[in-house]
């Protein structure tokens, strides 16, 4: 028992000896741990103000949105188009991340892809739209059609999509726009009507 009480007391001199040293080093610790909670919290606030500024369109909301930013016509294709395609890709969710097998990862309402389109800082990319990825997940779309435009131009086609190839080509997508009191021109261009879009 006293041998026990004599360590304890010699390890706490020691302790006292070297307290400066010991000192410095759980100050660096402490600096360190700062930091990564620093980091911690960076992200976690990245995270919160993506998932709060995003949001799921309403399907009208959505439409006037497009067609207010150009895309009725433009390259030929209709809102309905849009609608059907972003329908199918995100449900119209503007915080929707899908991961692919080659590691890429596609963002935002219209599921742009990390590999060309947007810099997500992990996958190697062209970064066509020179655009960060996480700015696809808000509920500001300015930018995710502008990108998307870009995509329809560089394919001449909406083919990138393959959920527009599947779901939407050559289909009657009249409906898309039902109850939206709009006055659009819903023929696509594989409806045989791309010389009356320009
Ligand atoms: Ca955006």
């Amino acid at each position: 028992m006293e041998v026990t009480v004599c360590k304890a007391r010699r390890n706490g001199s020691e302790e006292q000896k070297g307290e400066p040293a010991a000192r410095n080093q759980l100050a660096r610790l402490m600096g360190v741990r700062m930091q990564a909670w620093g980091t911690v919290l960076v992200t976690m606030t990245t995270l919160m103000i993506t998932t709060m500024d995003a949001k799921i369109y309403e399907r009208c909301e959505l439409a006037k949105k497009l067609e207010k930013a150009g895309l009725n016509g433009f390259q030929g294709y209709s809102v309905g188009d849009w609608l059907c395609m972003a329908h199918y890709e995100s449900g119209f969710d503007t915080s929707f991340v899908d991961h692919n097998p080659d590691g890429s990862s596609e963002y935002g309402i219209f599921q742009l892809n990390s590999a060309w389109w947007c810099d997500n800082g992990v996958t190697p990319t062209q970064n066509l739209c020179h655009m960060d990825c996480l700015d696809l997940l808000n509920h500001h779309i300015l930018d995710d059609i502008l990108c998307a435009k870009q995509v329809v131009s560089s394919y001449n086609s909406m083919n990138a999509w393959d959920s527009w190839a599947q779901h939407c080509s050559g289909h009657d997508l009249s409906e898309w726009l039902k109850g939206c009191d709009m006055y659009v021109k819903n023929d696509s261009r594989k409806h045989g009507d791309l010389d009356s879009w320009g």
